[in-house]
């Protein structure tokens, strides 16, 4: 019987398009390394280039927003960057024309790079480089202490900031379990990491809903 949980049957989207990051905690890693695997795995499976999928990691789970802002910051830097050596390629081509001469215009273009017909190019690379999605991976489990409770709703809030401050959608990977049964459950590990292996990676939905949320942010934008 269909579970009554989860998001429902994953609605299709066509992710060639998308770059997306994934930035997770190192803590818990055999449960972590599950769980980007899986994120990985859907997002591949929508069709998002591997090589469009860059993946960052961080000490714990309390490194996560702060890695997050900076990761998205950078990539928008790049853009930029790449941006401004396509303007000027737009440049160098004006120059060109205005001295006239095929000649001149091939030197100019020569010294620099691109020229004018890379210009176009060059900017649609460059809106590449800024990330569509980016997934939060971490997994913490309650101690013995209140420890738990403040790294998580502070990790919380903070991956919620980012995503609302910077306007990229932050996808919520953590994990707050009770104990470690409960984390191999939802990394798809329980009974084992084999073929025995049951339970639901929950990192397959994460690659979904950055999927999603990528394409779809590119329509409210
Ligand atoms: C210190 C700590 C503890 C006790 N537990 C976890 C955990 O279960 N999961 C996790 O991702 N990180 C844990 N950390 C590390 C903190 O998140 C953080 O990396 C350190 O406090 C350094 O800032």
């Amino acid at each position: 019987m269909a579970s009554l949980k989860g998001p429902g049957a994953p609605q299709k989207h066509d992710g060639s398009d998308l770059r997306i990051a994934i930035v997770h905690a190192r803590w818990n890693t055999t449960m972590i390394d599950a769980l980007v695997s899986g994120a990985k795995k859907t997002m591949l499976a929508a069709g998002v280039k591997e090589e469009n999928i860059v993946i960052e990691s961080v000490p714990g789970s309390y490194e996560l927003p702060m890695a997050v802002q900076r990761v998205y910051a950078a990539s928008q830097i790049q853009s930029t960057a790449s941006t401004v050596a396509g303007g000027m390629g737009s440049l160098a081509s004006g120059i060109g024309d205005l001295l006239g001469g095929s000649n001149s215009t091939t030197d100019l273009q020569g010294s620099l790079q691109p020229g004018p017909p890379e210009t176009e190019k060059k900017e649609s690379q460059a809106s590449r480089h800024v990330f569509d999605a980016i997934i939060a991976i971490g997994v913490l489990i309650k101690g013995e202490t209140m420890h738990f409770e403040y790294i998580a709703d502070a990790v919380s809030h903070g991956l919620m900031r980012v995503q609302l401050d910077s306007g990229v959608p932050v996808i919520f990977g953590l994990l707050t379990v009770l104990n470690e049964a409960q984390g191999l459950a939802r990394a798809g590990l329980e009974g084992g990491s084999g073929k025995e292996a049951t339970g639901h990676n929950h990192g397959e939905d994460w690659g979904n809903a950055a999927v999603e949320l990528g394409v779809k942010r590119r329509g409210w934008s």
